[in-house]
């Protein structure tokens, strides 16, 4: 059942907000996903992998005007689609809906909360499919325990019946150290793969993961893999060639970061390491383009990058996530070949409003295949495959249930919030206990 904007509003955290008129884009002439049906020749479906972020803001490309950074490979993905909607800027609540294609209160609704018993991951239906399917890195589904005494939350085991129904699961529930990042699961044959620590950057590692997983992949069967890394999300560390390359007396803050002179000096070393470890993330994203193309699957392969949640890095004198700001909520949302180059536009305008539970119907729309009904968000695959529909869609909403006060993860500035941004750029927002914000930007 599709969510409607009045179910909505009677079953989210707060009162919801209003319509805004819409129009549809005119079909342009080019189309090319791997695997669409041209002409009169049919290909197989193609491979998808998501590249899935922590806190990376749509804000912080070279691509997007951002000249203090580079970021070539994910420059050249920009085409069809640049930005998508953080609809609840949390790792955990944009995670569980990610996966299950269900809105925040109806599946993980907030901070370390776990993945309701028994809830279907767009594994499920690539399984059904016949693909084969992985899962590398940050899961951050399954109740992390922060406050378990001499424990760390990447030492926390996820069970097998936990992980997804991922055919193959290497990961880890949560963690902020990424030299020292350990990682647990099953392989594809099903068989454990015992905790250890990764052997070096977490992104370097968990790439490596990835990397070999492609290299041992055929033509004959479709695969659908993940990975999902946690920079750029603190602690801004990244490896050292990259951290030289930033210093935070050259870096440009955003216009609406407070002449406060303490927040903008954090703000400026902040971002001098963030973007490094984004530079770093954008060399990885490389290698997996590199892979595709030595392992001769990169003609049929899609790969999406895009990331959990931005960074306020002082902008209106916040750090971190859980607002309904720009620098929280707006995300990269990049749809590429297996080449790296970006699927090229058959729509008139781009999909800047793709949300949460979006992603999931949009990657089965892609490779030709319908979502189950009881999914509730739009399938946008007819932005990158002709003959999918085109969703008629003026709005993207905006959901904070919990924003982390039960495991006192939120300071007592977040607010439980519910909004609505719309397709002509405007923003409508309600804070419990505090005015409501309306903003262009
Ligand atoms: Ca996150």
């Amino acid at each position: 059942m599709k969510t409607s904007r009045r179910s909505f509003i009677q079953t989210g955290s707060l009162a919801g907000l209003g319509v805004l008129a819409s129009s549809r884009g005119s079909l342009l002439s080019r189309a090319a996903v791997p695997g669409e049906k041209t002409g009169t020749q049919s290909t197989k479906r193609p491979n998808i992998i998501w590249i899935l972020s922590d806190q990376h803001r749509a804000q912080a490309l070279s691509g997007m005007g951002n000249t203090d950074l580079s970021t070539p490979t994910f420059d050249r993905m920009i085409g069809a689609s640049r930005t998508g909607i953080s609809g609840s800027p949390l790792c955990s609540p944009y995670r569980g809906s990610l996966l299950t294609g269900l809105y925040p209160h109806l599946c993980v609704p907030g901070h370390d909360c776990s993945m309701p018993e028994g809830s279907k991951t767009i594994a499920h239906y690539f399984r059904q499919a016949g693909y084969k399917t992985g899962y590398f890195g940050k899961w951050h589904v399954d109740g992390a325990d922060h406050r378990a005494k001499g424990t760390h939350p990447s030492f926390q085991i996820v069970p097998p019946e936990r992980r997804g129904e991922f055919d193959c699961w290497i990961g880890y529930e949560n963690n902020n150290a990424q030299y020292n990042c350990w990682v647990h699961g099953h392989d594809e044959s099903g068989s454990p793969v015992e905790h250890y620590k990764l052997p070096k950057y977490e992104t370097d590692a968990l790439t490596d993961l990835l990397l070999e997983h492609i290299r041992r992949q055929t033509p004959e069967q479709p695969f659908f893999a993940v990975l999902a890394v946690q920079p750029p999300h603190p602690p801004y560390v990244a490896p050292p060639e990259y951290t030289e390359r930033h210093h935070p007396g050259t870096v440009q803050l955003r216009p609406n970061v407070p002449l406060v002179d303490e927040i903008r000096r954090q703000a400026r070393t902040d971002l001098a390491s963030y973007y490094a470890m984004i530079e770093n993330l954008d060399w990885n994203a490389g290698r997996v383009f590199e892979q595709l193309r030595l392992s001769g699957l990169a003609d049929n392969t899609v790969v999406i990058y895009f990331s959990d949640h931005g960074d306020m890095q002082g902008s209106h004198a916040r750090i971190g996530k859980c607002v309904p700001w720009e620098e929280s909520i707006r995300i990269p949302f990049l749809v590429a070949d297996g080449h790296g180059k970006a699927l090229p536009k058959i729509q008139d305008h781009t999909p800047d409003l793709i949300n949460h539970v979006d992603i999931l119907p949009t990657t089965l729309g892609i490779c030709g295949l319908d979502s189950p009904p009881q999914l509730q968000g739009a399938d946008y695959s007819g932005y990158f495959r002709r003959g999918r529909p085109v969703p008629d869609i003026d709005s993207a909403f905006l959901q904070i249930v919990d924003p982390g006060w039960k495991c006192g993860y939120a300071s007592d500035r977040a607010r439980p919030c519910s909004g609505v941004i719309t397709r002509d750029g405007w923003k409508y927002a309600v804070l419990e206990g505090q005015p409501w914000l309306l903003s262009t930007f």
